[in-house]
């Protein structure tokens, strides 16, 4: 049972009952929620539209890694039939458009500011509310805040001395210009190679004059096999309530045939076989393929080995495919990269990869990048240079935020990594609500089933709240410990934590190593969601 705690909110009632935070899919649908069931309630947007992660993210070949039907809103049976999905992978300027679709449909716009950045949360536990201030110096009060503000939505922007002195142009992928940029017959040099830096180096191969990659880790992809979807959609169609429901029972949250199976005890020829099934399927199955692929250093290093084998298949120069191919973390314990046609570009005469564990950027100069150590030297003269340096993953847009709880702020709290309980509420923030926050399953997962459940899940918590006459939900401290380190026992069990990835928040210099979501599988994880709320929200304390 959830522990009572005494107490009635002072002072007048807030300007909001909820305020959310962030206008991306989880805030659409959070808002829709909200509005049904009578709630006073608005999103703070900080881009000038919904969409979040597809408003931001619109470099060339920027798609989705799920498959188009699934990385879609289940909530409403007719918006599930009457939105046409045109790819087995949506590319982004489909995404943006479905998620301005949603916007309009429920007429969401008329409750959302749009161009307004929130900067600081304050807490007042006498009359149990937040006030919420934004960049525009406007304050509002609201009893309740959900943030709904992105695990990968706040850019990490590693400095490299001098570029302010190129002369060309730059452009980031988390933040490509709205009008697109034009590439054509330009000499392109493009930093990182995780999956947002593969899309774009695929997508604008066919069109620069000269292509040069500076990567530091090469990426393990698997193929995506993309391309028109009109049998999947018809099939999707005829069975969405059955789809629906069994990716929200499963550990990833869309359909992935999980194997029972131990790659350790199946005979070499099997291994292959069914390697090659998933191969051809395409997509992030791949890993699923084998259930210690992830908890068994020789097992991953067989699925490992299989794709070197690919990579040195579609490479013709032997070595640069070895230079392709990751060897220094496990597979799958970075996130793995939907792919194609990326490392066939290696075939081209002007495409060029530069291993930066050979020759480091030394700086940016007005002509281009500079590598190498002192007296070796090397400057690539370049037009353009994208940078697709990644984000600062699941705690970024919280700590961003100036959010004082009881005294301290949430940055200082999490100075040691993120403490949640259920990745929903931290102890300390209460009336604080995060969608898919660190410690669930979140980025592990098929985001969109993540986020209707985390959406499910608080509104159904605020009508308890409602009904029961009660003002203000917080974390029990205890609670939230037992959490932490079930988290944390659960990823010790597998071979993520061995990878310097952004799971673990290694991308981020200074940044506490610890794994940030939950590991245990989304179907497992609603069991335990749905267990805590049918006990009266075990765990929390209500007043
Ligand atoms: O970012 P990343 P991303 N000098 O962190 C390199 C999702 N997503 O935007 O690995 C040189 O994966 C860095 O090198 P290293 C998806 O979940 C999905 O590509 O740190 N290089 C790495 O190569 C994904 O996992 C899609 O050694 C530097 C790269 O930059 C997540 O977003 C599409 C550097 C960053 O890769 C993040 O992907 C796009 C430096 N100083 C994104 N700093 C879909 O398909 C960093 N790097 C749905």
């Amino acid at each position: 049972m959830s522990e009572r705690i005494s107490g009635t909110p002072q002072g007048s009632a807030p300007d909001l009952d909820v305020l959310v935070i962030g206008a991306g899919f989880a805030g659409l649908y959070q808002l829709h929620r909200l509005r049904r069931l009578g709630y006073r309630a608005r999103i703070i947007e900080a881009g000038d539209d919904v969409g979040g992660t597809w408003y931001w993210n619109r470099y060339p070949g920027a798609r989705c890694d799920i498959e188009s039907v699934e990385y879609s809103y289940s909530f409403d049976p007719e918006l599930q039939q009457e939105w046409d999905w045109s790819e087995r992978y949506a590319a982004q300027p489909e995404l943006l458009s479905y998620a301005r679709h949603v916007a309009d449909r429920y007429g969401l716009r008329e409750d959302i500011t749009f161009g307004t950045r929130v900067e600081r949360l304050d807490w007042d536990d006498d009359a149990y509310r937040w006030t919420v201030t934004t960049d525009d110096g406007t304050s509002r009060t609201a009893r309740y805040v959900i943030a709904a503000t992105g695990c990968l939505s706040v850019p990490s922007r590693p400095v490299f001395e001098g570029l302010e002195d190129f002369a060309g142009e730059v452009y980031w992928t988390s933040g490509w210009p709205h009008d697109g940029v034009d590439l054509a017959g330009k000499r392109v040099a493009v930093i990182g190679t995780g999956s947002s830096g593969l899309q774009t180096i695929t997508a604008i191969a066919p069109v620069v004059a000269e292509l040069t990659v500076f990567q530091r880790t090469p990426s393990f992809a698997v193929p995506a096999h993309n391309g028109p979807n009109e049998e999947r959609l018809a099939e999707a169609r005829k069975h969405y309530p059955e789809i629906r429901e069994y990716s929200r029972m499963s550990r990833t949250g869309f359909r992935c045939p999980e194997s029972q199976r131990t790659l350790t005890e199946t005979g070499a020829e099997e291994v292959r076989r069914e390697f090659d099934t998933r191969w051809a399927d395409g997509g992030l199955c791949f890993s699923s393929a084998f259930k210690d692929v992830l908890r068994d250093a020789r097992a991953n290093e067989i699925a490992a080995e299989y794709v070197r084998a690919r990579i040195r298949a579609k490479v013709r120069d032997p070595e640069l495919a070895e230079k392709l191919s990751p060897r220094t973390y496990p597979i799958a314990s970075k996130r793995m990269c939907v792919d194609t046609g990326y490392f066939e570009v290696y075939n081209q005469d002007h495409v060029s990869l530069v291993d930066l564990n050979e020759q480091p950027v030394r700086r940016i100069t007005a002509r281009g990048i500079v590598t190498g150590g002192a007296g070796h030297e090397r400057t690539y003269d370049c037009d353009v240079i994208v940078l697709a340096t990644g984000f600062d993953a699941m705690t970024g847009a919280l700590n961003a935020m100036e959010i004082r709880g009881d005294g301290r702020t949430l940055r200082e709290k999490w100075e040691h990594g993120p403490r949640t309980y259920l990745g929903l509420m931290s102890a300390g923030f209460p009336n604080l609500f995060m969608v898919t926050g660190p410690q669930s399953p979140s980025v592990l997962s098929n985001m969109m089933t993540s986020v209707e459940y985390h959406v499910d899940w608080i509104t159904r918590a605020l009508e308890y709240l409602r009904e029961h006459g009660l003002h203000r939900m917080e974390a029990a401290p205890e609670a939230e410990d037992n959490w932490v380190n079930t988290t944390n026992d659960l990823a010790d069990l597998t071979l993520m934590p061995q990878a310097a990835s952004w799971y673990m928040g290694a991308n981020i210099p200074g940044k506490q190593r610890v794994f940030m979501p939950f590991i245990g599988g989304v179907g497992t994880y609603r069991q335990i969601g749905d267990g805590v709320a049918v006990a009266h929200y075990h765990g929390f304390e209500l007043a």
